[in-house]
């Protein structure tokens, strides 16, 4: 059950004063002892993240924050600073208050993930010791607010609490998204290439390359998986072409000249961009490495916190590739410290990366689509191009048009931007 990647979770926040009760709501909700409960204001200091299966709904990641008390006296700015984080990733939030004091606070919360379009339930706690007026019901009713009266201590509206999400859960968490199997029909075949070089983990596959196994599988097609140098060999051993080729954006380059023109070729970090964010404008980000004004600070963002390998991609392999490309565009061999690449690892993303020329993420495996589109719209409203590693691995490797022959918008919005582009 727990292995359901964090990515494809409904993230669940529990947001409020601080003593409102949101701790015991959420061991409540998830009948488990997760977060430290006590009548001392201000006890959950850092967020606490529980897993959990929401029957009829699935997979959730329930989130405790710290209290965010509207005199930012009494709570510390660094705890504040992550419990408005956990805001930006959360796919619906639980304003807790006690029965009777809902007021000017929460409403600002209502309206900030109104903003952002967060589905919210208002959740009013302790009703075992304190009555919500009526008058409060009406107004919630008036305005298409859900709420739940609730106590954790008696253990009360936990179930409605529980209703509550699958019926506010936003639409995409209903229906899974899909990865690949929109671009299939029944029956079809797909190979998937999959390099077990240095990087591969041991003795299992990484995120993007199951989910598409698992995806082809649900579409009722055949898979079939190889390493690149079986691609030739998978190809003359099956009697129908397959559908469509789907590489590890690292082996493109040795893939591509190996599949005909003619059988729709894409990496799995193109997919990923596609279920996470935006394609077309990773694409169309992606062409700004090969524009002429200078390329000076590049932003390497990656959702993981591994400890980088020998080879890396994202500290190693793309910084070279852009380097070479830029030697190519500029028409000179380019020094080492002429590109500034700049590495941010899990959670850490700057609020304002407008000092940057470039953002390049990394495929986001382990996000929700929802952190994925915070970022973006950062870079956006900083008017710096975005885009992933595969998309950039695709456009040095002068294959990124081939790559996004499945996807004819983003296809549109790379030649758009590559107009300007001094490359062939
Ligand atoms: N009577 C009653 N007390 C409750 C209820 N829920 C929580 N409490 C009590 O309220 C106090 C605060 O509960 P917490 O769950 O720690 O509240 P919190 O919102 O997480 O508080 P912070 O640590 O500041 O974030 C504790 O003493 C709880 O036992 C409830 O439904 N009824
Ligand atoms: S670094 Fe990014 S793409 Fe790689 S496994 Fe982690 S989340 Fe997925
Ligand atoms: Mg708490």
């Amino acid at each position: 059950m727990l292995k359901t990647p964090k990515g494809l979770r409904l993230h669940i926040g529990f947001f409020g004063k601080r003593n409102a009760g949101k701790s015991s709501l959420l061991n409540a909700f998830a009948m488990q002892e997760v977060s430290i409960v006590s009548p001392v204001a201000g006890t959950t200091a850092d967020p606490v993240e529980k897993a959990m299966e929401l029957h009829s709904l699935g997979p959730v990641l329930l989130i405790d924050t710290a209290g965010l008390d509207d005199d930012a006296a009494l709570v510390g700015d660094l705890r504040r600073e992550k419990s408005l984080k956990i805001m930006e990733r959360c796919d619906m939030a639980f304003i807790v208050s006690e029965a009777d004091k809902w007021g000017s606070f929460e409403e600002k919360l209502v309206s900030e993930f109104a903003a952002g379009k967060v589905p919210v339930v208002a959740v009013l706690n302790k009703c075992d010791r304190f009555a919500v007026p009526e008058s409060l019901k009406e107004d919630f009713l008036r305005r298409k607010i859900p709420f739940v009266v609730a106590s954790a201590a008696a253990g009360e509206g936990i179930a409605s609490l529980r209703e509550a999400v699958i019926r506010n859960a936003p639409e995409e968490y209903l229906s899974s998204p899909r990865l690949v199997g929109d671009l299939l029909e029944e029956g079809q075949t797909v190979l998937l290439v999959t390099p077990i070089d240095i990087e591969a983990p041991r003795g299992r596959m990484i995120l993007p390359q199951v989910q598409a196994l698992r995806d082809v599988l649900d579409s009722s097609c055949c898979a079939v998986t190889v390493k690149a140098d079986m691609v030739k060999k998978a190809l003359r051993n099956l009697k129908e072409p397959p559908a469509l080729v789907v590489t590890d954006s690292q082996a493109f380059g040795e893939v591509a000249p190996l599949v005909p023109e003619s059988i729709p070729l894409t990496s799995f970090s193109i997919l990923m961009a596609r279920l996470k964010g935006d394609l077309s404008l990773c694409a169309a980000g992606a062409a700004r490495i090969g524009k002429k004004e200078k390329l000076t600070k590049v932003l390497i963002a990656e959702a993981c916190t591994h400890h980088p390998v020998e080879g890396d991609i994202g500290r190693v392999k793309i910084p070279c590739a852009i380097r070479k490309v830029r030697g190519k565009v500029e028409g000179r061999l380019l020094a080492e410290d002429e590109i500034a690449f700049t590495h941010v690892q899990g959670h850490d993303y700057p609020e304002d990366p407008k000092e940057y020329d470039l953002v390049i993420h990394c495929g986001a495996c382990t996000f929700n689509a929802r952190e994925m589109r915070t970022r973006i719209l950062k870079a956006a409203e900083a008017k710096v191009p975005f885009t992933n590693y595969g998309v950039t691995l695709a456009f040095c490797a002068g294959i990124l048009e081939r790559a996004l022959s499945p996807f004819p918008e983003a296809l549109e919005a790379f030649r758009k931007e590559r107009k300007e582009n001094t490359l062939p």
